[in-house]
């Protein structure tokens, strides 16, 4: 296989900041949980982190997050009683590296220890066949005989940012079975770790001390021969579908794991990830680095989609760690949804069931902020509950050590219309219902009542405003009338009028039973209203530009480089309070690009061209969601090179791990599933010029010249798609197990693709 298949590092750079970075970069997960990219020997001290999707936990005042389990693949081995590590131990050469098509990290060290040379290879994966469960093949051989204890087992001394979450601990080993168990501090909810192991040579003896469950497996090496585990652990959870005590349903998946073997669970582990790529690889010919990067940033999606049936969404840095309360943002329906909705659709439905199981979170916090509002107001920061998890004081100022006054959370309204709109875009891009009929139009009618509540009618001008809100960009706190933030009220609006008309046409009932449910039938005329008269600052009739809020042209004009030469401390935030970016148009990151990016087709192509002209140069960037809006709205407009930048930098954000890892005093290193998405939206919503509606696809390639050709495959409507973009042609293949004929737009051609055929437009 290629190397554009593989990520590998040839070295081992033994300072604190590199391993956490690395540990970013080579982590693997399987949407149940995530386990960063360090060796085997590693403890909390290196983020050896085992983050778990879905369940939360609080220490007291500090934030809360998710929960991190203990490491039941620790494995250190001790040569003539010396403990080898990679921290301490002269390294001779060290690989490591995962596989994209399979999520496999594989690491080979070969160490210098008492005059011998030790080879250490391990190879992990998380079973994406059987999400509770991972395995482990470690092997080592010497050049000379050697005493060797293999001590390997479970370590419960756990990393956490803001724990220690796990409370009553217990360690154990009984019938050759290692486990852990544990309950969380806050809810007492209940974890399992159990941890079983096949080897061919050695003596075992137990140990429990230093909160590690140990196997000390003493070997009597012969020169040249290779000596190999596997080991078998099972992480479960409280809310895992198992019957019985989480421990035995630990005990019971390994023990299972441990009789089909290491080759079989590979070989289910490999059927799926097959299946994966089948659906959403992309291939890029003629440019390899963009090709890697991109292919990167989609492992990085598939990795991280959730188990299905679980209803749980992607956080904001994923499972790498708790960075950012493990928390669900804007980030998952506005970059992440896209890439599953158009390929993957079994995905994206996850990811919105956890919006509709969330809905009674949102209701409490609308009711709650501010002067109390009515409907729906999504989460900033949103957890198991859709509580928001998100502070008053959200971000540390170095200068003082005090919080700042932040208001992402109680003024970031927009949230509840990035989920409206992509409940929506569901139903319209896969025609399936079942999500509307079962809480997605809910969802959809209560985040317009909490836009019509939170509105201001404004007499004068006979026009509703939105006043006092963040947008993107999150520099410019408490502003009127924010773009971003008014358009997607308006689609909100909008879409919910779309709802009640469908379910009114096709589920009378269902509707009857919804409007009565939650008493809002009185409530739709107003929306309609509403999506009337809801102000959209216009576009400047000479200039094309649109404000970004009201009295945006009034602050100071200065460079991006101008205010960042105000920074005092390197981790001070240009944002809240006394920010140096607040009292001037330097802007975070794309605000009104990204609109114009969302709703493209609602504007020309002037007026994307001045504003992305007028922006650009105003934007600092400090968001990784940033780029790929102007790669996308660039691609849109022509700006081929200014794209292409735009696109890389998104799509290697991951991959070259260079990214700020502190924001005040919060650290936020972790990876980035919304740059991912970006990568992917850029590659095909911008290069590949793809937009789906309900009642057609359009395809308007703006290929980046120095690629060959663009292959990517879609989902449209329950069916699929192969598609080939070329200089000179567009291709689309139903494929075969397509039912029903649907209709392309291939550059100004229109084209019915019936099942099995190909169609294709030469330019
Ligand atoms: O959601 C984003 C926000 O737009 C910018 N700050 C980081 C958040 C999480 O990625």
């Amino acid at each position: 296989m290629s190397n554009l298949w593989k990520v590998k590092a040839d070295n081992f750079i033994n300072e604190k900041e590199s391993i956490m970075r690395t540990g970013n970069m080579f982590q693997i997960s399987n949407g149940y949980m995530g386990y960063r990219g360090t060796l085997d020997e590693f403890g909390s001290e290196q983020l050896v982190g085992i983050t778990l999707a879905g369940i939360f936990d609080q220490v007291g005042d500090a934030w809360r997050e998710p929960i991190n389990a203990p490491n039941g693949a620790y494995t250190k081995l001790v040569v003539d009683g010396i403990s080898v590590s990679a921290l301490k131990t002269e390294i001779i050469s060290h690989t490591q590296q995962i596989s994209l098509s399979n999520a496999l990290f594989e690491r080979d060290t070969l160490f210098a220890v008492n005059n011998k040379q030790v080879q250490v290879k391990s190879k992990r994966f998380l079973s994406a066949e059987t999400p509770n469960l991972m395995v482990v093949e470690y092997s080592f051989s010497t050049n000379v005989d050697a005493e060797i204890s293999v001590n390997t087992g479970i370590d419960y001394n756990v990393w956490d940012l803001n724990g220690p979450h796990l409370v009553d601990i217990e360690a154990n080993k009984s019938n050759n079975m290692l486990t852990v168990i544990a309950k969380t501090h806050e809810l007492g909810k209940k974890l399992a770790v159990a941890e079983l192991i096949d080897y061919a040579e050695g003596d075992e003896q137990h140990l429990i001390s230093n909160n590690l469950n140990l196997r000390l497996i003493s070997i009597k090496a012969k020169a040249g021969n290779t000596y190999t585990f596997y080991k078998y652990v099972a992480v479960v959870k409280q809310g895992d579908p198992f019957k019985g005590s989480k421990k035995n349903a630990a005990i019971e998946l390994v023990s299972v794991a441990l009789q089909k073997g290491f080759s079989s669970n590979f070989e289910a582990h490999n059927a799926q990830w097959a299946k994966k790529w089948e659906k959403c690889d992309v291939k890029i010919e003629g440019d390899d680095e963009a090709q890697l990067a991109l292919r990167y940033s989609i492992f990085q999606l598939l990795m991280v989609a959730p188990v299905k049936g679980s209803a749980n969404s992607i956080p904001a840095r994923a499972l790498s760690g708790q960075v950012y309360k493990g928390a669900i943002f804007w980030d998952t329906e506005m970059f992440m949804f896209p890439f599953f909705v158009y390929t993957y659709p079994e995905v994206a439905i996850e990811l919105l069931k956890y919006r509709i199981n969330t809905l009674d979170g949102a209701r409490r916090k609308a009711a709650s902020e501010g002067i109390g509002y009515r409907g729906a107001f999504y989460a900033w920061e949103s957890q198991e509950t859709g509580d928001d998890a998100c502070t008053y004081f959200n971000i540390g100022d170095p200068h003082t050590g005090r919080d700042l006054r932040t208001h992402f959370r109680d003024k970031q309204i927009h949230i509840s219309g990035d989920v409206a709109v992509a409940m929506w875009e569901y139903f319209k891009l896969t025609t399936d219902d079942s999500l509307l009929r079962n809480g997605g139009a809910e969802v959809i009618l209560e985040c317009a009542r909490f836009y019509y509540s939170y509105a201001y009618y404004k007499k004068d001008k006979d026009r509703y405003e939105l006043l006092d809100v963040i947008g993107p960009d999150e520099y410019h706190e408490r502003v009127n009338n924010n773009i971003f933030t008014n358009k997607i009220a308006s689609e909100t609006f909008r879409v919910a009028l779309d709802a009640v008309n469908y379910l009114k046409e096709n589920f009378a009932s269902d509707l009857d039973a919804l409007l009565a449910k939650i008493e809002i039938a009185n409530e739709i005329p107003l929306f309609q209203e509403a999506f009337e008269k809801l102000y959209l600052p216009q576009p400047d009739k000479e200039t094309g530009v649109i404000e970004q809020f009201d009295a945006y042209y009034k602050l100071e004009d200065a460079t991006v480089e101008d205010v960042k030469s105000r920074v005092i401390h390197p981790n001070e935030y240009l944002g809240a309070g006394q920010g140096v970016a607040v009292q001037t148009q330097v802007i975070k990151q794309a605000d009104a690009i990204m609109m114009l990016n969302l709703f493209k087709e609602h504007y020309s192509h002037e007026v994307k061209k001045a504003n992305w002209e007028f922006y650009e140069p105003r934007t600092e960037h400090g968001s990784s969601l940033s780029a790929c809006a102007y790669a996308l709205v660039a691609a849109d407009i022509g700006k081929s090179e200014w794209a292409y930048k735009y696109f890389l930098k998104t799509a290697k954000l991951d991959l070259e791990a260079k990214y700020k890892v502190y924001v005040g005093t919060i650290f936020m290193g972790g990876s980035h599933p919304a740059a991912n998405g970006g990568a992917w939206m850029a590659t095909i919503f911008g290069f590949a010029g793809v937009k789906a509606y309900s009642n057609k696809v359009s395809i308007n390639p703006k290929l980046y010249d120095k690629w060959k050709s663009l292959s990517f495959n879609l989902s449209y409507k329950g069916d699929n798609f192969a598609i080939k973009i070329t200089p000179d042609e567009t291709t689309v293949q139903s494929l075969g197990s397509n039912i029903a004929s649907h209709k392309f737009v291939l550059g100004e051609k229109e084209f019915v693709c019936d099942p099995g055929r190909k169609i294709e437009t030469k330019y």
